[in-house]
């Protein structure tokens, strides 16, 4: 009896030592050591023995007993230590900050959350909508006919191929939107009139990058529509939003300008805030920073998103949320911007 337990205990010391999971260890304890395990069969059966052979024996499963939990129990702490469950006495507290520091909002983020704080409160919805847009809204919609030389004023991203886009139509061929005025008839036809919102969103242009252009930037367009609707509506709200968002007065110039989708249209300048407007790189020594196009909602516009132009006006404009930061926080160059660059990033 005592040689099988001797032979028992090493069957067991040989598996628990090569034993490579937390869930075999289990397993091992259970067979060998659990209530109807084969050490404590041994145990039980200690009872129906004499009382010289209960002495020996009993001493010696005992002592089998002691040693395969040992075993047990350090093999259980190297799996640990190598799992890095818990190192030698140490606990680790997942509920404590890291030493790292902490991420914030994108300086793009918190200048949109402000200005759709500000617009909300003059009764503007705040709108989403497709980067990847239809050439029907992005143009058509807006009064650029296929071939119009209008097309050309926003060098254009196209997804389909030539060969492609023969057989699809305007509604089928993609852009990466141009603008954020892509959203202006969908809003139209969505909401219908009297309408008040803003879109702001990622636009795309193929054209060169310097310190005030990028490929890649991020526009806000506003549109209100209702009955008597007129400039000096727009001028109101437009004044109301650079005089919140700039927590102060800043010189704005309005001039002519043509889009095909307004009529009157109009650009507004910002001072730039680079150089005080003595003329800098970003403002291409003119003192001024193109921030807005703007208008009087064409009639036809109206009447793709379905709404009645002789009942109804409404004016839209579309600025640049990125140049708007630029001028905020003195950042002379755009390419900063999305560069992803912690030490710019670190400063806001
Ligand atoms: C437009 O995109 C028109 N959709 C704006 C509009 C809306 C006019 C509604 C009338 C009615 P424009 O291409 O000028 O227009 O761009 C508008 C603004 O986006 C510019 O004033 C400028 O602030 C910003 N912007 C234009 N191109 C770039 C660029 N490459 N990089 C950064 N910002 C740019």
């Amino acid at each position: 009896m005592k040689n099988s337990l001797e032979q028992l205990k090493n069957k067991a010391l040989k598996e628990i030592r090569s034993s490579e999971t937390h869930d075999s260890l289990l397993k091992l304890e259970k067979r060998y050591l659990g209530r109807k395990g084969e050490v404590t069969k041994v145990l039980r059966s200690l009872k129906d023995m004499t009382a010289d052979e209960r002495k020996t024996l009993g001493k010696f499963a005992n002592k089998v007993k002691q040693e395969l939990t040992e075993s047990l129990e350090e093999t259980k702490v190297s799996l640990q230590e190598i799992a890095g469950e818990v190192i030698k006495g140490d606990w680790l507290d997942v509920t404590l900050p890291s030493e790292k520091k902490l991420g914030h909002l994108h300086p793009l983020s918190q200048v949109q959350y402000e200005l759709e704080d500000i617009f909300s409160s003059m009764g503007f919805m705040v709108l989403d909508g497709p980067e990847l847009e239809s050439e029907f809204y992005n143009f058509e919609a807006l009064n650029i006919p296929k071939d119009h030389p209008a097309r050309d004023m926003q060098d254009t991203f196209y997804i389909n191929s030539k060969s492609e886009n023969r057989n699809l139509s305007s509604k089928q061929k993609l852009v990466l939107r141009t603008h954020t005025s892509n959203l202006q008839v969908r809003a139209m036809q969505k909401y219908g009139a009297p309408l008040r919102a803003i879109f702001p969103g990622r636009v795309f242009r193929c054209e060169a990058t310097d310190a005030s252009h990028d490929t890649t930037f991020d526009q806000v367009e506003g549109l209100m529509i209702d009955e008597n609707i007129s400039i000096a509506n727009f001028k109101a709200v437009v004044e109301t939003f650079l005089s919140q968002i700039f927590n102060r007065e800043v010189k704005t110039r309005l001039r002519p300008g043509y889009f095909p989708f307004v009529e009157p249209g109009f650009e507004v300048d910002l001072n730039c805030e680079i150089c005080g407007g003595k003329g800098c790189r970003v403002c291409k020594n003119s003192g001024w920073v193109e921030f807005m196009g703007a208008g009087m909602v064409h009639p036809n516009v109206l009447k793709y998103g379905g709404i009645n132009s002789k009942k109804y006006t409404g004016f839209a404009f579309g600025f640049g949320i990125t140049r708007l930061v630029m001028m905020k926080y003195k950042i002379s160059d755009i390419r900063l911007m999305l560069g992803g660059d912690l030490r710019f990033l670190n400063q806001f």
